[in-house]
């Protein structure tokens, strides 16, 4: 979608959520309530691809992009989901510049990548091909996660990989993959947290996390990161749920 990726590169502050319930019915909601940008979740929720496309299609409907995180690396899943119409992909699990060049290479037209040309959805169905072929390498978002130790040691090398828009932290993941000896401490996840945020914005790449809550949003948009998706759909619906009931057994019970 025209836009989103500009506003990712200028680190302008934008706020999304995961979506993983498999349906258009929820992206609706999500894309009505003010968030920036959704990110539908392939790779944690029972979203198939065929129901991929019209999930982004709902989004589309209320002009809030829609990216989708894929299940892993391969080109096919790449393609897939940026032909079904997303304004980005979201590629978890990216510890090496090798791993990260490939991704580009799957997102990317000629001459900065290798992605295939097709009659997908994003091209009207093969209708308006050279339009699409003109600007998705300039609207379509690659973000990369950098979530394990591995990721984190070569950091230098992977926020240098041309073509990477975003390097998007995964905190859940780190934290279980930098807890060999024990759980880390938060100060020692905080401080990888911090060591890939200098890294990409030092490369002049935008930076975004994960967070459960919007308590440290502030804390950590100080140190340069601008992109936050904020728990998913199905967090938000058993918390909010949750408090409700909550509140509703104390009515009246003092
Ligand atoms: C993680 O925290 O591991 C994530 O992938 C969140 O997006
Ligand atoms: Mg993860």
């Amino acid at each position: 979608m025209p836009g989103f990726r500009q506003k990712c590169l200028e680190s302008e502050r934008l706020i999304g959520t995961f979506a993983a319930i498999p349906h258009a019915v929820a992206i609706e909601i999500i894309a009505s309530s003010g968030v920036d940008f959704l990110c539908i979740d392939w790779e944690h929720s029972q979203i198939g691809r065929e129901h991929i496309e019209d999930l982004i299609r709902a989004s589309d409907v209320h002009r809030i992009p829609a990216m989708v995180r894929v299940p892993g690396h391969a080109q096919e899943w790449i393609a897939s989901v940026l032909d079904a119409g997303a304004a980005g992909v979201l590629v978890p699990r990216i510890a090496t510049a090798e791993q990260a060049r490939r991704a580009v290479a799957a997102t990317r037209y000629p001459p900065l990548g290798e992605r295939g040309v097709g009659p997908g959805r994003a091209s009207c169905y093969g209708y308006r091909i050279p339009d699409y072929l003109d600007t998705a390498n300039l609207n379509i978002l690659l973000a990369v996660q950098v979530e394990t130790a591995e990721g984190l040691a070569n950091i230098d090398e992977i926020v240098r990989v041309e073509g990477v828009d975003m390097i998007f932290i995964g905190p859940g993941d780190l934290s279980v993959s930098l807890s060999a000896g024990g759980r880390p401490g938060a100060e020692e996840l905080n401080a990888a947290i911090g060591r890939i945020t200098e890294a990409a914005r030092d490369a002049g790449k935008a930076v975004g996390i994960f967070r459960p809550s919007t308590e440290d949003i502030d804390a950590w948009s100080a140190r340069g990161i601008s992109f936050f998706i904020l728990a998913s759909d199905t967090m938000i619906l058993g918390a909010g749920l949750a408090a409700a009931a909550k509140a509703a057994r104390e009515c009246g019970s003092t």
